[in-house]
């Protein structure tokens, strides 16, 4: 039963085991090919980016991340190693939860911060794979002798109902993985999240910051070709699962900057026409020469504007770390009550 979790959860840390799995993650084996049919009912059709990440996918993402042209994640990397001491300075000891940890690699320079002060840690990373969670929480027991490890496996939304047992504490979500949300999905992550983070905890996010156009197009189209193989690989993955038998050459990958919504766009174009049939559902989709299908987009930020925003979910901004450049923030905030109405700097300097 789902209302079970948090206290088995309290269990889970209390006897120091290393995972819980959170009701519900295991998806439903035709839950990938439901969502396949939806968005290639609509139009203009689009796929959920979530099913991007399978084995062959986060093996590709990791690939991509190594890229010179992909810049995010290595300024961010940066960024946590000049600034993780700061932020526990800033925040005191608590414990950290990370939404989306994969294999918790940046998050060390965070760990070695805050495992230096305080006797012990307690480390709460969130991830849909297990694999992941079990690698991480075997590298970290061997680094960091303080730090407990016990790992959430699910959905972000499955690790909300723990983290009022888990305050004081900070939630990490990194890699400007916020980008991936359109507006409608922001809002609701961000409702929820401030639902369940009592006042007075803190959460440091990862946005990568709008910069020149040619910065961020040749970040999602690599010479080495990485970013196409990625993909390529969920319409091999269709079928591989779904028993279709789409001619993976008639695919181009396409990454574009939309002005109009600020976000990098990140779609599969088919230069002959195909049949996608899903086995499962028995049901077949006709794709026209020259259609184009949304995989993913990747919103970028304006510093003003997403501290704007998130005073109106009730977190404020304690400290903006950038890079020099200015190509990629991390921003710690700080969950204020929401009943505390209080003049906003963010908000004033922000009327121009
Ligand atoms: C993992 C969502 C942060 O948006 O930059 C990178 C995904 N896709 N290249 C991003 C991605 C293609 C990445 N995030």
């Amino acid at each position: 039963m789902a209302s079970d979790f948090p206290a088995r959860f309290r269990e889970a840390v209390g006897s120091g085991a290393t995972l819980v799995e959170a009701p519900g993650t295991r998806e439903s084996e035709l839950a990938f090919a439901r969502s396949v049919a939806a968005g290639l009912s609509d139009d203009p059709k689009w796929l959920h980016c979530r099913f991007l990440y399978d084995a062959e996918g986060s093996q590709l993402f990791e690939e991509i991340t190594q890229q010179p042209e992909y810049y995010p994640t290595r300024t961010e990397a940066a960024l946590l190693a000049e600034y993780s001491v700061a932020i526990r300075e800033i925040t005191g000891p608590r414990t950290l939860v990370e939404l989306g940890s994969g294999y918790s690699v940046k998050t060390e320079h965070l760990l070695a911060a805050y495992s230096e002060s305080a006797e012990r840690v307690l480390y709460v990373p969130v991830d849909v794979s297990d694999t992941a969670l079990r690698e991480a929480s075997k590298a970290i027991a061997e680094s960091f002798a303080d730090v407990q490890v016990t790992g959430i496996n699910g959905t972000y939304g499955s690790a909300l109902p723990v983290l009022r047992q888990l305050s004081p504490q900070m939630v990490i979500f990194l890699g400007s993985t916020i980008g991936n949300f359109n507006e409608a999905e922001t809002t609701a992550f961000w409702r929820n999240v401030a639902g369940h983070l009592p006042a007075g905890d803190f959460f440091l996010l990862g946005a990568d910051l709008e910069k020149d156009v040619q910065v961020m197009e040749a970040a999602y189209n690599d010479a080495a070709g990485v970013t196409a193989r990625f993909t390529n690989n969920y319409f091999a993955r269709i079928n591989r699962e779904l028993g279709a038998n789409i001619d993976l050459d008639a695919i181009e990958h396409v990454a574009a900057w939309s002005p109009e919504r600020r976000r990098m766009e990140i779609l599969a174009r088919f230069h002959m026409a195909q049949t996608i049939y899903i086995e499962s559902l028995d049901q077949a989709f006709a794709i026209s020469p020259g259609e184009e299908i949304l995989l993913e987009i990747s919103r970028k930020f304006r510093l003003p504007d997403l501290e704007e925003e998130l005073f109106a979910f009730g977190f404020d901004v304690r400290r903006t770390f950038t890079d020099q450049k200015g190509w990629f923030a991390l921003l710690l905030l700080e969950r204020i009550d929401d009943v505390v109405i209080r003049p906003s700097p963010q908000l004033s300097h922000n009327v121009r």
